[in-house]
Formats: structure tokens, sequence, C-alpha cells
């Protein structure tokens, strides 16, 4: 318990002391070791990428001759597409990070290592993520980084116009719209992206099919796209197509918008406003809203050398415990993996001096996964995303982007196109 202790100490002060050591730190952690286990991962910078690394760091003192070493890949995607390459060639990493439609994909190559023959236990982890990483009742992954969005608002511009923080989809239209008219500009911002549509989805009902055949145009996506579109049509809602929201906060009047606690962070650092963070508006008064599960689980490659795997078993093993769970939640806006996690009393304090985090950890009993196959990542960027964007810039209907959307996603399960 000591040691467990003395270990998170020194991560979360690794976490707040100056991070770009920590690239430096894990090289030389690396250099000389005999067993090296690469950790490919999608994130680019901020807290997610500098607590991955602090953990990292945490871990490999307490080895001897051996490391794990995290590596950017780049975006999530570019992450995939280079793994996907590397199953080409023969030459795997030891772990990566992946979506639950990535595993798909990586076990039907089969890629992936059975975590129990590792000796991966999953005791205390959020069963609901732990299923996700289950196929044919066999644990392919450990939920590492998993994120639920959340809604930012702008307290002040609330308070100033005195207007109430919507709980129903019915108070947010209104909301959306009374200060916008207000504001003299649209308040409500969001990418114009499959995530964004995923929250209304959702939170209407939406279920992308039955399981059998995947649905991306029934009558509940076409109220979604249309509520998005009506919004930005009517001046109360602004879609961001260049990047991030937590990037554009400086410009222009900014109210609310649906986003990953996983920019927790970021948000803070980017709003010059007192920054509300709370569940996301529902459907029904008294229920929080849906919300889209992001985020990605650790993957351990059959491919690897033995030595590399059980090191990285090891690793799950520590980045799992309920104090290391606890620091990367509390250090980046994730929903703890480990459900022993926010008895910490460390994480007892930061709830207590950042009351905005309990709306993630309220808002992950109200949130869904997106379809778990493997052509999903295409298809959400690709087909689903680009309808969502066509629709609310006005090159199409709602009806007509995804009546299209759903022909490509057709002939993506038959195979007719890739
Ligand atoms: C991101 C992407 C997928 C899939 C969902 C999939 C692939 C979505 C969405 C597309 O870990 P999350 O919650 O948040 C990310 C985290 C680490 O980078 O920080 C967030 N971030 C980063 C910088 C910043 O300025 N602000 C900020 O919020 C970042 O989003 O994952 C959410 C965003 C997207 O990447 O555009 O998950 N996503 N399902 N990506 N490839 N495949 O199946």
């Amino acid at each position: 318990m000591k040691k467990l202790a003395i270990i998170s100490l020194t991560l979360l002060a690794g976490v707040a002391a100056a991070q770009s050591s920590n690239a430096d730190t894990l090289k030389a952690q690396c250099r000389d070791a005999k067993v090296v286990a690469e950790l490919w991962h999608g994130f680019q910078g901020g807290a997610p990428k500098d607590t991955l690394e602090s953990l990292a760091v945490a871990f490999n003192k307490t080895l001897k001759g051996a490391c794990v070493q995290p590596i950017s890949q780049g975006s999530y995607r570019d992450l995939s597409t280079k793994l996907k390459a590397a199953f080409a060639s023969g030459k795997v990493p030891t772990m990566a990070q992946a979506f639950e439609n990535n595993m798909a994909l990586y076990l039907e190559a089969g890629q992936l290592e059975d975590l129990a023959t590792l000796g991966v236990k999953t005791n205390y982890l959020e069963k609901t993520f732990v299923r996700a990483n289950t196929f044919d009742g066999k644990l392919y992954g450990i939920p590492f980084n998993k994120s639920v969005q959340v809604m930012y608002y702008n307290k002040d511009l609330f308070s100033k116009h005195g207007v109430k923080v919507p709980t129903t989809l019915a108070q947010f239209e209104k909301a959306a719209r009374d200060l916008s008219k207000k504001a003299g500009s649209p308040v409500f911002w969001y990418q114009p992206d499959a995530s964004t549509f995923g929250y209304f989805y959702f939170t209407m009902g939406g279920t992308y099919g039955d399981g059998k055949k995947l649905v991306v145009n029934d009558a509940t996506a076409v109220k979604a796209l249309e509520l998005l579109v009506d919004l930005t049509k009517d001046g109360a809602a602004k879609a961001i197509t260049n990047g991030y929201i937590n990037n554009q906060l400086g410009s222009g009047t900014f109210g609310m918008a649906i986003d990953t606690s996983a920019g927790m962070k970021y948000w803070e650092s980017g709003a010059k406003f007192n920054l509300g963070m709370t569940t996301t508006p529902g459907l029904k008064a008294g229920y929080p809203g849906s919300s889209v599960i992001q985020g990605t689980n650790l993957v351990v490659f059959k491919g690897a050398p033995k030595a590399e795997k059980d090191l990285a078993a090891r690793f799950l093993a520590f980045a799992e415990t309920p104090r290391n769970s606890a620091v990367f939640a509390m250090a980046t806006g994730y929903v703890p993996s480990n459900t022993l996690a926010s008895r910490q009393p460390a994480f007892q304090d930061f709830l207590k001096s950042s009351p905005n985090y309990s709306a993630v950890l309220k808002q992950a009993r109200y949130a869904d996964f997106e379809p778990r196959l493997e052509q999903w990542e295409q298809i959400r960027f690709d087909v689903l995303g680009k309808a969502v964007a066509e629709a609310v810039l006005g090159k199409a209907t709602p009806k007509a982007a995804l009546d299209r959307a759903q022909k490509q996603v057709d002939d993506l399960m038959s195979g007719r196109t890739r």
C-alpha cells in the first residue's frame, strides 16, 4: 500500500511538473532496457499525452532493464491507419490504444492477444467498459481513457441574460434561440461530425439499427439532424469546421457546447469566462440526455515477443490501480476506469475543488457506445460525418444527406465497396 502511495504521489508530481521532461526521461529509461514495450497512441499533446507519459515514467521507475515507451502516432485515425500498416509488415508494437470498432477489426485480422492468457484481471473495472472489450466471452482490451460527452457552458452569459441552464432538449432549443437573440450571434457551438450527431440521436432514442442492420437514416436520425440544421439556419447554432471548439473560445460569444469530457483541461485553459460543466440535456425532465462514449482501450498484440507482452500486462495492472486511475481522470477529465478510484481521498478533494467534474461521473451512467463494427470508423468519418456536415452547410436536406449515407453504409456493409 505504501509503495503504491509513493508511486502515485510521484505520478501526481510528474503531471504537475514541467511536462517536457517526460520525453527525455522516457528516452533515458528505455535507452539501455532489454525489454521495451512500445505503446502506440493517438494523443497529440496537452493533458492526455502528458498524463500518459507520466504514468509510463512512474511505471518504468519500478523496473530494471525494461520500459514502456508511449509513442504518439498522430490522431486516433492516424493510429489505426499505422496499425493496419504494421499488421501488413508484421512489425507490431506491444500495445496500442483502440476504439471498440478498431478492436473488432484487429481481432478479425487475428492480431489481438487474449488478455486472460497474460493474467490480466478486471476486478473493480467499470463493467460496461469491460463488456465493450469482451468479444465472444474473451477479453481483448482494458478500458483506459474512456470519455463521455458533457455540456460545457458559459455561466456568465446565462446569468447576464437570466436564462436557465437547460436540462431538457426543449429547454436547450429555447435557450439556444433566446440567448442567441440576446447576444446577437449564435451561442450553441458544435463540430458538424458524428460525435455531435450521436448525442442528439442517442438522446432522442436512436440506436443505429437493431444490431443486425446498421441504420443511419431512420426517422429519429432525420429529426436529430433537422434540429441541428434548423438551429444553425436560424442563427442559434454555429458549426465549427476548423478543429476543436475549445480553440475558438476567444472569437465571438460562446454559450454552450456538447463535447468530450477529455477536453476538460483544454476548455479550462481556453475559457475567458466562468466555465460550467453539466450533464447533457435529456428528452424527459429529471433525466440527463445520453452522450457518446469515446476515448480508447489498451490492447496487446499477439505478434509481440512474450517478454514484451508480459511487461504490457504488468503495465495494464499498474495503469488501472484505483490511485492511478483516479490520477489519470483528475488530470484529464476522462472517466475513471476503476470503480474504486472515486473513493480515493485525493479524488474526493478534487471533486470539492473542481465541482464541474462531477458532471462527468454522473453522465457516465447515461451514455451509449457507437456500433462495435469493423466498418464503423470509416462510416463515422467518411459517411455519417460527411452527411452531417453537408446538411448543416446547406448542401443537402437532412433526409437527403442521411438517405445517401445509408446507401453508402449498405454498400460498405455488404462488401460492395471498401
Ligand atoms: C474523439 C473520436 C473516433 C472514433 C470517436 C473511432 C477514431 C472523435 C472525437 C473524432 O479521447 P476523446 O474523448 O478526446 C480526445 C482527447 C485526446 O486527444 O482530447 C480531446 N481534445 C484534444 C485536443 C483539444 O484541443 N480538445 C479536445 O477535446 C480529443 O477529442 O476522443 C474523442 C473527436 C475526433 O477525434 O475528431 O474520438 N472518435 N470514435 N476516432 N479514429 N475512431 O471509432
